[in-house]
């Protein structure tokens, strides 16, 4: 783990733990940006040496051996939605879910197909005993990606195209938690090449996205530790 130089004021009292290629670390990076909190950050490599997340020191803080981590006050969250609904509990605007209990549902339901049915099974570890277990090549698990992804975008984009609630995010104008989900997700898409072109709706928030700051800076080009 090393720490980041950045030239942005920290917050003393927030640590965050990620990795710039991480899925789930990108999701917190950008509520992060948007609730305005520049966290100290620790770079946890999850390559480097069979994996940094699996080293002692890093286990103690989060025994999944999984990013992200957030420490606030001396308090260790791990998950990054418990993450994300934590930070938007204790910082509450811009709010991160809608104000009605159907908006946040749905917002939910969008958020929870990325983050609790796609991302789960194409995790790093998930390809490596694919890979150490059953043999499979680097274009088998690719392949694996690419179907998992697309399955789920293409519920996400019949979600998103036909609802009179999806705006110029997915779900009005302004950023949610499924918008924060569904981003760092079409970015892995794009890593393994999987064909976008079959979702117009969720490329078209994506553009949205990332023309907004917040989103713009919790990419992972933008972070200290890119290679
Ligand atoms: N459900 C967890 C998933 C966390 C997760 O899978 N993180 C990945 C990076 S995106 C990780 O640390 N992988 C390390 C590994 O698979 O060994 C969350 O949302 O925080």
């Amino acid at each position: 783990m090393t720490s980041s130089a950045t030239t942005r004021p920290e917050r003393d009292d927030f640590t965050f733990y990620g990795y710039f290629r991480s899925s789930a670390a990108y999701r917190v990076r950008i509520a992060l940006n948007l609730k305005g909190i520049v966290p100290r950050y620790e770079f946890v490599h999850l390559l480097k040496d069979g994996g940094r997340q699996h080293d002692p020191a890093y286990r103690a803080v989060n025994p999944q051996e999984l990013i992200p981590t957030l420490v606030h006050d001396g308090h260790t969250i791990g998950q990054s939605l418990a993450i994300i609904e934590y930070l938007d509990e204790i910082a509450p605007e811009p709010p991160l879910l809608p104000r009605d209990v159907l908006g946040r549902a749905r917002v939910r339901q969008l958020a929870y197909a990325v983050a609790c049915d796609i991302h789960p099974v194409n995790n790093l570890r998930v390809n490596i005993y694919l890979r150490d277990a059953f043999g499979a090549s680097e274009e088998k698990r690719l392949e694996w990606q690419r179907h998992w992804i697309a399955l789920g975008f293409v519920a996400l984009e019949e979600w998103l195209a036909h609802a009179p609630e999806t705006g110029r995010f997915c779900h009005g104008d302004t950023p949610t938690l499924a918008d924060i989900c569904l981003i760092p997700q079409l970015a892995n898409a794009r890593r393994v090449t999987l064909d976008l072109s079959l979702y117009p709706t969720l490329l078209r928030i994506e553009e949205t996205a990332l023309a907004h700051p917040a989103f713009a800076a919790a990419a992972p080009a933008a972070q200290p530790d890119a290679e």
